[in-house]
């Protein structure tokens, strides 16, 4: 009880707080941390249409769920270097995504940060990766992980569990025992209503409801292991959904992900938190919760510290995806979002094989956009340039589709969050966009593909979709772009 106590001031932000959570972390916990892909808030817990996540709900319930959490790169390997680390990925070296090719070599950590695993490795912790995913842009002397399961750890000892589950990630597994209707799922105003997004839409749900199962499967065996009590559980999705507007860009269907913590005892449950949060914050919190101390400051704060919940922004940066060139920065609060296009030349919509290659919704968008058949406020995402700022107005317009940069009555706020965002870009070490950066990539030329060419392309998709979910459908191939060559670096 008097932990609970303790919790609760914490979570209040009472000056106690500091010393009482020192004295809250006396026994070592396990650390079990869920991730799952390409994900946000479309969780039946989260307030979602059309879906039944009861495992995951029921987790939610038994701790905290955060309402306003972030990662801070709208893709795999850029968020999840951060995320092992605690700290921004240009800070880092890790920002660019994927770093593999001439100009981008994967180097070792600089100023002797170390990656969470082995930090909890030398404290006394088995660590162990339940699958196969890492995907950091850094290099390391020996791997991240001790094991590949807690079951190899020794008698007494605690360990760092970590599992990506890949349901989520496009393709789309349909769900055999719970198939979603087109009906009850919504459909952001960002994307046209029609029966082949409401269709995607649907069979990304069943998706999460199959990854659901697993995680109460893995929930199930902490249970049945009599280890649910002394382990602290934390469940996250990596980076924004993988839809068109999402994964890749700093819209919030790009940024937000969900964020669940467990620890019975320490936590209470059923709790909602309004702090801004962002995904290497978890990084912090092991690290207190372990009582492991690195001996450096990290990025991310403890979830249930006094800076976080007085904290009033969260970044984002999106680089280089695969050899598609852009740049972006964005600053958030719980009220507006500014994003800060570093390559405004570009198309939001330029070339991106796997894009192009996985999404359906994209290829819709570009079909009805070159038929002239999207409205204007979806039309934006399809222009041929981006401006150079994007300021929302969240509370009036949370699907981001108002850009409120030229408009003088936010002109104070903006200048504002523009200064903060440009200190924390020195902050970090932001390098920006060279001018060879600027040139490289895969040929920026938009439209990429002609109408009849999408045409086509979403005819394949439509087979796909459609699909009976116990069909063995065959996942279409897209035509590569033939000349689609990547400007590479020296
Ligand atoms: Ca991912």
């Amino acid at each position: 009880m008097k932990q609970l106590l303790i919790l609760f001031l914490a979570l209040l932000n009472v000056p106690e707080c500091k010393a009482a959570r020192k004295e809250m972390y006396g026994k070592r916990p396990n650390i079990l941390w869920i991730m799952i892909e390409d994900w946000g808030y479309d969780l039946s817990c989260y307030g979602a249409k059309g879906v039944n996540t009861p495992n995951i709900d029921k987790l939610a319930s038994q701790g905290v769920r955060f309402i306003h959490s972030f990662c801070t790169a709208p893709v795999c390997s850029p968020s999840r270097s951060a995320m092992m680390t605690g700290f921004q990925q240009e800070y880092i070296g890790c920002g660019q995504h994927r770093t593999e090719g001439p100009g981008f070599v994967r180097k070792e950590l600089p100023f002797g940060i170390k990656p969470i695993p082995h930090l909890l490795e030398e404290a006394g912790y088995y660590t162990c990766l339940l699958d196969k995913k890492t995907d950091c842009n850094f290099v390391t002397s020996r791997p991240l992980f001790m094991g590949k399961d807690w079951s190899e750890r020794k008698d007494n000892q605690p360990f760092f569990a970590q599992v990506s589950f890949q349901g989520t990630h496009r393709v789309w597994k349909r769900d055999t025992i719970s198939p979603v209707d087109i009906r009850a799922v919504d459909v952001p105003p960002f994307y046209p209503d029609v029966t082949f997004i409401r269709r995607d839409i649907a069979n990304g749900m069943e998706a999460v409801q199959n990854v659901d199962r697993q995680v109460g499967k893995l929930l199930k065996r902490l249970d049945d292991e009599g280890l649910s009590k002394n382990t602290l559980v934390f469940f996250i999705g990596d980076n924004g959904k993988c839809m068109a507007r999402g994964k890749q860009f700093l819209y919030d269907q790009g940024m937000v992900v969900p964020m669940i913590a467990r620890w019975p005892g320490y936590i209470p449950s059923g709790q909602v938190s309004e702090n801004m949060v962002m995904t290497i914050d978890i990084c912090a919190t092991i690290l207190d919760a372990a009582g492991v101390n690195p001996g450096y400051e990290l990025h991310g704060k403890n979830l249930f510290g006094e800076e976080v919940a007085k904290r009033k922004y969260v970044f984002a940066s999106r680089d280089k995806m695969d050899w598609t060139f852009d740049a972006m920065r964005a600053i958030r609060s719980k009220e507006y979002k500014l994003i800060q296009n570093l390559m405004p030349e570009r198309a939001y919509c330029q070339y991106n094989q796997y894009k192009e290659s996985n999404y359906p919704d994209l290829a819709m968008l570009n079909l009805m956009n070159l038929k002239g058949e999207l409205t204007p406020e979806q039309s934006k995402f399809m222009a041929a340039v981006k401006p150079e700022i994007e300021f929302y107005d969240l509370r009036k317009d949370p699907f981001e589709l108002h850009n409120l940069a030229e408009d003088k009555d936010y002109a104070g706020v903006k200048t504002e969050m523009l200064t903060k965002l440009s200190a924390w870009r020195k902050s970090v070490n932001d390098p920006g966009v060279s001018e060879e950066f600027r040139k490289g990539g895969w040929p920026s030329v938009f439209p990429t593909r002609s109408k009849a060419d999408w045409e086509l392309i979403v005819g394949k998709w439509e087979e796909w979709l459609f699909s009976k979910p116990y069909s063995n459908a065959a996942f279409p191939k897209i035509n590569l772009i033939p000349d689609a060559e990547p400007i590479k670096l020296k």
